[in-house]
């Protein structure tokens, strides 16, 4: 029998990031009795912006690194949960410069285990399907809860780690922890650095788009505000120490997201580049998210993917001021690497 938690004030680590920040709007839109402090480094990828507006009796902003220990002595004792979204997330990043990604994912986990240890407050980590690793495109699997544990990348290997931290964390000190790991989210907030993103801004400042190596390669995308519920799900009915995989059956390669894009835009389905492929790219990713929907009964209801991504188009094309001031500098990045 699943006992059911009831959060009163929580603390949303990465909450001005694309996820987090999407989370804590699903929070509080759903959840009027919640009150949430977002702890945030804001970082290239955290926009300040992102919760502006939301009611401040119900959100609280702290600007600080999940890596301060003292900072956390001051703001976690009160708090009865840990929602740890906060990280380094771009796998691109993390192949040019991995040392961020070992301090955040890895260390940064770690302080947050820790204080939530000492203040004995329920912990739920955000992770990712990349822990996996990759499977065939030809192969009828996919992954599991049960899948090993098969990091391909920098940013992957270090979501990985701070996964075994949480798992040893539980089962050393009783820690009361579940641990979610996702799919490709996509949806409103989301850095011009990620491939949506990228190829409809690119569309919009007249840059054609660019797909890294032959496009075949598979991702499972899942609307941001599927993950939100799902994350609130196994928050408040997760057994502890358990492991949930989120999807919504959402598999799709590359090449077919870039012509569905091109064609709500109005473009023509080949007006893009190839460019130089990911070192390492995983070849396809996808989630069997049996286990969250039996035992839980979560279902994802953003099952129309043209329609969600209709939807982002419209979200990128009347939100100019919010993406224009990282687009020149991701470009001139992307443009060094080849990309
Ligand atoms: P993001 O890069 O958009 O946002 C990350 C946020 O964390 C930013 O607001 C940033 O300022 C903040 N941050 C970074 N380092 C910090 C630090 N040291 N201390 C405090 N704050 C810090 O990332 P996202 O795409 O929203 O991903 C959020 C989480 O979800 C990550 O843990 C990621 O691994 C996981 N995830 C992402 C996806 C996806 O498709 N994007 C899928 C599955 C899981
Ligand atoms: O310009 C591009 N062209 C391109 O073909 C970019 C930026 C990406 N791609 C490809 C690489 C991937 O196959 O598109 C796919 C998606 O790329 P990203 O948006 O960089 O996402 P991915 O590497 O799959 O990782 C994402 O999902 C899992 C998130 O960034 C991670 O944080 C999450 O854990």
């Amino acid at each position: 029998m699943t006992t059911m938690f009831v959060p009163r004030n929580i603390i949303v680590t990465g909450g001005c990031g694309f996820i987090g920040s999407n989370f804590v709007h699903y929070v509080v839109d759903h959840h009027p009795d919640v009150h949430v402090t977002v702890l945030d480094a804001l970082t290239y990828a955290g926009n300040i912006n992102n919760i502006k507006g939301l009611p401040e009796d119900r959100v609280e902003f702290v600007h600080g690194n999940v890596c301060d220990a003292a900072l956390l002595d001051q703001i976690v004792p009160g708090h009865d949960a840990i929602v740890h979204y906060a990280a380094e997330s771009h796998n691109d990043n993390s192949i040019a410069d991995p040392e961020p990604f070992v301090r955040t994912n890895v260390v940064g986990t770690y302080r947050l285990l820790e204080a939530a240890r000492k203040y004995d407050i329920r912990y739920h980590h955000i992770s990712t399907d990349e822990v996996y690793g990759d499977l065939a495109l030809d192969d009828p699997a996919r992954f599991t809860e049960d899948s090993p544990y098969r990091p391909s990348s920098p940013y992957s290997s270090t979501k990985a780690a701070s996964d075994l931290l949480v798992r040893a964390w539980y089962r050393t000190f009783g820690l009361r922890v579940t641990l979610s790991n996702c799919s490709n989210n996509y949806g409103p907030y989301q850095h011009v650095e990620k491939f949506i993103p990228r190829q409809i801004t690119n569309i919009l400042e007249g840059i054609r788009p660019k797909l890294y190596g032959d496009g075949r390669n598979v991702r499972d995308w899942i609307h941001t505000e599927d993950h939100s519920s799902a994350v609130w799900t196994i928050l408040t009915k997760g057994r502890m120490g358990q492991t949930y995989l989120i999807g919504a059956d959402g598999e799709r390669d590359n090449i077919t997201v870039l012509q569905d894009i091109l064609r709500v835009m109005g473009k023509p389905e080949d007006a893009f580049d190839h460019v130089k492929d990911r070192p390492g790219h995983d070849r396809r990713y996808a989630i069997d998210s049996t286990k969250l929907r039996t035992e839980l009964g979560w279902r994802p209801e953003h099952t129309d993917f043209e329609e969600g991504l209709r939807q982002t188009i419209a979200w990128y094309e009347n939100h100019r001021e919010w993406w224009e001031p990282a687009k020149a500098a991701t470009e001139a990045r992307y443009k060094r690497q080849g990309q």
